[in-house]
């Protein structure tokens, strides 16, 4: 239990209508005592409101306030915890904080309220964790994943999977003290089927990721093609704003221009790159190179194809590049400009509508879609279409965010494996043993049922002060 009684601004820094300053540890209520002029906060009940003065040493008010108190075992802290609703200008906020460590309260570090929720067991630590993504969240999907897991849905999960192989650990190790004897406690098929289980279970969550991450950080979407295809027209019709310069111009885009939109629950980051051509431009090369590297990096990419020229070499170039792009990334061929006549190839006027492409092994055959970002034909129907593509599967609500959680389940499907190698191999039960401790071991880190300080320091540093 920690000794200090802690204290900062909850509210974002700035002028506010309020703001609100949080107090939590033993000496709370006495703390808050000391500045506060109205019914003693000490006496009142967990859970009440009380309108009141915060007042300096000398008895001048500093402000009019609300108290709310929160006892011990009945907080988010676990502690004592008094929250300030105070007017929110600047220097009000200072100088109820200096009143508050003057009367002997110390200014909080980042996270440290939900470290001490953490360390007295109000939540595990995956739940700590999603409490900032849930803070952090830019669309209702993040949100989503970030409240399930704060919630303790991830956590349930895994302790579910962790307590499995507790049972078949303390097994094992019985059968480690009776050695001499030469009995089997743990029943080597059913170890055998529970890391099988196990290992599926962790590859499903582990899946997750990809797309959880995406999710959070908004999916990566790369808007490519040749020069003047309309890429740009595009990025600002989808982020609804004038932000990339068009113009007929080819080469305009010179750099990659990023934007987010929240389209159908999902945060999406759509990327405007350079058009892609052998160019004489220095700067423009390297634009191209920077369009690469994004293509690289997506999760989705639509492909814009000018049809008021010839598709052939923009079918071409895509066949390119598809080498290049994660085997996971979706393509979207998108025929521009639905509004002009086209020209697609020079011995058809027609636009197909489907294109064929291959890497050189699988064939792929794309539905195209038609737009026109100038009049807004079809931007509906591909603002549909590109929610159906990344909408998680409602099965399986439990996703995966966290690079750390991530690595960590790693870690333990690895040592399940050698579980089942050491089976195969008849390997001695000490030693499986010590495969099935670091299982264990890995698993528990995520909830922090196995936690260092460097670890915690490393989590809650990240968070921000008043959290
Ligand atoms: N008529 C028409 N013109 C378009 C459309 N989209 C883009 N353009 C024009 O095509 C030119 C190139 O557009 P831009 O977005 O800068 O292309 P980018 O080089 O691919 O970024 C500009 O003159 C745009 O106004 C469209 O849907 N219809
Ligand atoms: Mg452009």
């Amino acid at each position: 239990m920690e000794s200090t009684t802690i204290a900062a601004v909850s509210t974002p820094p700035g002028v506010g209508g309020i703001a609100v300053i949080r107090l939590s540890g033993p000496r709370a209520l006495e703390i808050a005592d000391k500045v506060w002029k109205g019914k003693s906060l000490k006496n009142a009940t967990s859970h009440t409101a009380h309108l009141g003065d915060i007042i300096t040493p000398d008895d001048e008010v500093a402000d009019q306030a609300v108290a709310t108190i929160f006892h011990k075992g009945k907080s988010f802290t676990g502690e004592d915890t008094v929250e300030f609703s105070i007017h929110g200008s600047k220097w009000i906020q200072r100088e109820v904080m200096a009143l508050l460590i003057d009367a002997g309260a110390a200014p909080a570090a980042p996270g440290e309220f939900t470290k001490r929720a953490f360390i007295n067991g109000r939540i595990d630590l995956a739940q700590a964790e999603s409490i900032a993504d849930t803070i952090s969240a830019e669309s209702r999907a993040a949100h989503r994943i970030a409240t399930s897991a704060m919630k303790g849905e991830l956590s349930r999960r895994l302790d579910g999977i962790r307590n499995d192989l507790i049972t078949l650990a303390s097994l094992l190790e019985l059968e480690l003290d009776f050695s001499e004897e030469d009995v089997e406690f743990a029943d080597r098929n059913r170890l055998n089927e529970l890391s099988d289980r196990t290992i599926s279970d962790i590859n499903r969550l582990r899946a997750t990721f990809r797309k959880g991450k995406a999710i959070k950080d908004g999916i990566p979407t790369v808007i490519a093609g040749i020069p003047n295809a309309g890429k740009s027209t595009l990025l600002n019709a989808l982020i609804e704003d004038e932000k990339a310069i068009v113009s007929d111009i080819p080469g305009t885009t010179r750099d990659t221009i990023e934007d987010t939109a929240e389209i159908g629950d999902v945060l999406f980051r759509f990327i405007d790159t350079a058009g892609l051509r052998d160019t004489e431009d220095t700067i423009e090369q390297i634009g191209v190179e920077r369009a690469k590297t994004q293509l690289a990096n997506a999760s989705l990419v639509l492909w814009l194809i000018d049809p008021t020229t010839d598709i052939d070499p923009q079918l071409s170039l895509l066949q390119t590049l598809l080498p290049t792009l994660p085997a996971e990334t979706t393509i979207l061929p998108i025929i521009t400009k639905k509004d002009l006549q086209p020209t697609p190839t020079a011995n058809s006027k027609t636009i197909p509508s489907m294109i064929e492409i291959s890497d050189g092994k699988n064939l792929m055959i794309l539905p195209v879609i038609e737009i026109s970002a100038k009049t807004g034909t079809g931007i509906d129907r591909l603002k549909a279409t590109l929610t159906e593509i990344v909408t998680p599967e409602q099965s399986d609500t439990t996703i995966i965010t966290n690079l750390r959680h991530y690595q960590a389940l790693t870690a333990t499907a690895e040592a399940l494996h050698r579980i089942k190698e050491g089976l195969t191999t008849d390997l001695s039960p000490a030693l499986i043993a010590q495969d099935l401790r670091e299982a264990i071991h890995h698993l528990g880190t995520i909830t922090g049922a196995i936690t260092t300080d460097t670890l915690l320091q490393t989590i809650f540093s990240t968070f921000c002060i008043g959290k």
